[in-house]
């Protein structure tokens, strides 16, 4: 039911050593979903301040039926990112796919979301995909050539800078062939005070998120990353229009990573990620620009997040 797609680990390995000697020093944000971070992440998604996922799930809720007639039902559903698959599941009733294909880097968040669906919903077929794509959306033989409808909620593409983000829509616009559709949320600009708040929570959880990636380097490369000794920095870069997150050095530290030694001086930071927000008419522009022809938008009153179909 799950097939692992993953030719690439060792490239990875040797991607997220460099990255981590680099200045400044870099982290992918792939590398935050271990099980615990799986976890602190959800528990972002409830936070007052994380707006965007209960703003996502409010357009959904208002437009189902208009999506659900824009998009057609029956078709194959391709969950990209799925996680424990929550976001995917509220399109079951909806959209009544045939087949629901869970596509995400962690085999232990799909897993039993899947088993959970196939319990209940025996008229669909489930199936999962592990799979790194933020280089290359790899399905392998998964898609059978007839109608589908991609899936990938949560501003996630705002994850990827605006030439990766182009190449990922353009390689989904490709499996899409004339009988598909890309079903995708994205974050808009705001003030800063509101998306720095949505990213330096009260509660620290998206600071305790940001350091668990230091566990998670870990245990993958052996180091000894002390993340106790680097704390959270989160800000707006305005001409950039992205969110940025960083971990800095609150003391010097010298790190053992795969055999070298990496030394940062009090106040060195590590880049963990960018969150791109768009405009409705700078991502439909995107979307178009990536080979979609027909783009059709919804949007909450106060205009905090967008979704899109596009064909
Ligand atoms: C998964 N992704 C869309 C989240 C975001 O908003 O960029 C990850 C996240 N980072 C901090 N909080 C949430």
């Amino acid at each position: 039911m799950i097939s692992p797609v993953r030719p690439q680990a060792r490239s990875e390995w040797a991607a997220l050593v460099e990255g981590l000697f680099s200045t400044p020093a870099v982290i992918p944000p792939k590398y935050f979903y271990d099980s615990l971070g799986c976890t602190l992440f959800q528990a972002i998604c409830e936070l007052p301040e994380y707006y965007l996922t209960r703003t996502e799930r409010a357009i959904f809720t208002t437009h189902a039926d208009t999506i659900a007639a824009v998009a057609g039902r029956g078709r194959q559903f391709v969950d990209l990112g799925a996680g424990d698959c929550a976001k995917g599941e509220f399109w079951l009733s909806a959209l009544q796919p045939r087949r629901f294909i869970a596509v995400d880097i962690a085999a232990a968040a799909i897993e039993p979301a899947l088993a959970r669906m196939a319990a209940a919903h025996p008229e669909i077929e489930f199936s999962g995909v592990v799979t790194d794509f933020s280089d290359v959306l790899d399905l392998g033989p998964e898609l059978d050539g007839s109608g589908v409808t991609f899936f990938y909620p949560g501003s996630s593409i705002g994850n990827f800078s605006p030439d990766k983000a182009l190449a990922l829509l353009a390689q989904v616009r490709h499996m899409c062939g004339n009988r598909g559709g890309l079903l995708i949320g994205a974050d808009t600009p705001k003030e800063p005070s509101r998306l720095e708040a949505a990213y330096a929570d009260t509660l620290g959880v998206t600071a305790a998120f940001n350091r668990n990636v230091l566990n998670h380097v870990n245990a993958m490369l052996g180091s000894d990353f002390d993340p106790a000794a680097f704390s959270h920095v989160a800000f707006y870069n305005v001409p950039d229009r992205r969110v940025e997150m960083h971990l800095q050095a609150s003391t010097p530290q010298r790190v053992q990573v795969a055999g070298r030694e990496r030394v940062f001086t009090q106040g060195d930071r590590i880049h963990t990620e960018n969150s791109y927000k768009y405009s409705p008419e700078e991502f439909a522009a995107l979307l178009r620009r990536a080979g979609f022809s027909s783009v059709v938008v919804w949007q909450d009153p106060a205009g905090d997040f967008a979704v899109y179909y596009a064909e």
